[in-house]
C-alpha cells in the first residue's frame, strides 16, 4: 500500500477497521500472474478507451435528432473531471461544422471601437485556465415530478466538469470600449437557431470566458468549437456555444432562451425569469438507481457535489431515510464551482436502507429537501431543481429512486 497517501492509507485503515480487519475479505487470492506471451497492439495517434469500457451518453430527442439532450454517465465516472467524450450535450439545433479559419466573432453595439476577431486573433490575448461545472437549467427536471428518472444518468446527467481555457470577456470588453448606459451584452450563437441570450454586464466583467480549450485541447464540435462562452455558476443555457455575436445594448432582449423557455413558473402565477444561478447541488452515484449491489458487506459511497456560488464546505450522507446525518470525506482540492467528490464507507448489511446527500457551499447555503423547494416554487417548474435526492437500497440489492 506504498503508493497511497497518508490520508488515503488511514482512511483504508479505518475502512479495515471498520470491518474487523477483512478489507479483501472473501475475495480470492491471486495465486499465478496471467503473462500473455505475445506482443500488444501498435501505437495510435489518437488515444481510445478500453474496448471493455462501456460508459456511454444516454440521449433524449426533443422531436428531431438535432434538438436533443445527451446525459453524461454520472454513474460510470470516477473522480471528478468529465472526459470530453462523455460531456453532456444539449443543441437547440444540431452540432454546426465551423471551420476556424473562416469563424469571426463580431464585438458590436454600445461600443467606441467596433470590433471582428478571428479565433487565431483571440487565441493571442491573454487566456486563463478553469475548472468549471457546467449544468443545464433542466437538469434534474424529472424530480419536480412525482415519478422520477430511473437513475442518475438520465436525472442528474445535463451536468459535466471539464476545464475551460479562454480569454476573460472583460478584457475583449476593455478593447472595444464600452459606452456608458449599456447594461446588457447579447450572445448569439452560429448554430441554426441563432441562440441569444441577454447577459447583464456586471456579470461580462466579472468571470465570463471566451472559451477555445476543454480539458487540454480544442474545444469539441458538440461543445461549440470552435469558441463559446463558459459563464461560472450559471444555468448552461447562457453559456452561448459556436459564439459569434457580442452586442451591448442598454436593454436585455427577451429571447425565447429567456422568456417562453429558462423561466419558471411559480405557485402564484408569475414567472421568475433571468435566474441565472445554480445553487448548492449534491446526489450519491454509487450506490444509485438501477444498480444493483453484489452482495453484503463493506462499500465506498460516493457520489458528486457542486455549487454556482463557490467550494463545497460540506457533504453529509443519511443511510437511514434522514434521521441521522454523517459527514462524508472530500476530495481535495475543492474548487469553486466545480464538482467535488464525497466519499463514506458504509457496510450494507442486506436490510433495506434509504440514502442521500445535502451539500453545504461556502456561503452557507444547504441544499434544500424536495418539499421545501416545492413548498416556494410548487410543481410548474421545469428548471433549477436542486433537491436532496434519495435512493432505496433494497434487502435483495436492488438500487432505485424513491417515488414521491
Ligand atoms: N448556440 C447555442 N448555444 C447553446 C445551446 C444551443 O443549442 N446553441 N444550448 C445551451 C444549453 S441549453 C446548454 S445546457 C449548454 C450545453 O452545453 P454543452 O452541450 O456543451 O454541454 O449550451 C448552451 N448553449
Ligand atoms: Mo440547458
Amino acid at each position: 500500500m506504498k503508493h497511497f497517501g497518508r490520508s488515503s492509507r488511514r482512511r483504508l485503515l479505518q475502512m479495515g477497521a471498520a470491518m474487523g480487519g477483512g478489507l479483501l475479505a472473501g475475495q480470492q487470492k491471486v495465486l499465478a500472474w496471467d503473462t500473455p506471451g505475445k506482443l500488444g497492439t501498435p501505437l495510435g495517434p489518437y488515444g481510445e478507451r478500453s474496448p471493455f469500457e462501456k460508459a456511454v451518453r444516454w440521449r433524449r430527442e426533443s422531436g428531431t435528432p438535432e434538438t436533443g439532450s445527451s446525459f453524461t454517465p454520472l454513474q460510470d465516472s470516477v473522480g471528478t473531471l468529465t472526459p470530453s467524450s462523455l460531456h453532456y450535450e444539449r443543441h437547440h439545433a444540431g452540432i454546426p461544422t465551423i471551420d476556424p479559419a473562416k469563424h469571426r466573432l463580431v464585438v458590436h453595439g454600445m461600443v467606441d471601437r467596433p470590433l471582428s476577431m478571428t479565433v487565431a486573433e483571440i487565441r493571442r490575448l491573454p487566456s486563463v485556465t478553469r475548472t468549471l461545472v457546467l449544468e443545464c437549467g433542466g437538469n434534474s427536471a424529472s424530480e419536480w415530478a412525482a415519478r422520477t428518472g430511473p437513475d442518475v444518468q438520465r436525472s442528474y446527467g445535463l451536468a459535466s466538469c471539464s476545464e475551460w481555457t479562454g480569454v476573460p470577456l472583460s478584457l475583449v470588453l476593455a478593447e472595444v470600449g464600452v459606452r456608458p448606459g449599456a447594461a446588457w451584452v447579447i450572445a448569439e450563437g452560429a448554430d441554426a437557431c441563432r441562440m441569444e441570450r441577454s447577459i447583464p454586464l456586471a456579470k461580462a466583467m466579472d468571470d465570463i470566458l471566451l472559451a477555445y480549450g476543454q480539458n487540454g485541447e480544442a474545444i469539441r464540435p458538440a461543445q461549440g468549437y470552435p469558441l463559446r462562452l463558459i459563464i461560472p455558476g450559471w444555468e448552461g443555457n447562457t453559456s452561448v456555444k459556436w459564439l459569434h455575436s457580442l452586442k451591448l445594448t442598454d436593454q436585455a432582449y427577451m429571447a425565447r432562451d429567456e422568456t417562453a423557455k429558462y423561466s419558471d413558473l411559480m405557485p402564484d402565477g408569475k414567472t421568475r425569469i433571468f435566474t441565472y444561478q445554480m445553487e448548492a447541488k449534491s446526489v450519491i452515484t454509487f450506490p444509485s438507481g438501477g444498480q444493483t449491489m453484489p452482495g453484503r458487506g463493506l462499500y465506498e459511497l460516493t457520489g458528486l457535489a457542486w455549487s454556482g456560488r463557490g467550494r463545497i464546505e460540506r457533504v453529509e450522507i443519511t443511510t437511514d431515510g434522514g434521521r441521522s446525518w454523517v459527514n462524508a470525506q472530500l476530495q481535495e482540492p475543492r474548487l469553486p464551482i466545480a464538482f467535488t467528490r464525497f466519499r463514506l464507507p458504509w457496510r450494507f448489511d442486506g436490510r433495506d436502507a434509504v440514502i442521500a446527500s445535502r451539500a453545504t457551499d461556502e456561503s452557507g447555503y444547504i441544499q434544500p429537501t424536495r418539499e421545501a423547494l416545492v413548498a416556494v416554487r410548487g410543481t410548474n417548474s421545469i428548471y433549477h431543481f436542486n433537491g436532496i435526492k434519495y435512493w432505496t437500497v433494497k434487502a435483495d440489492g436492488t438500487v432505485t429512486n424513491v417515488e414521491v
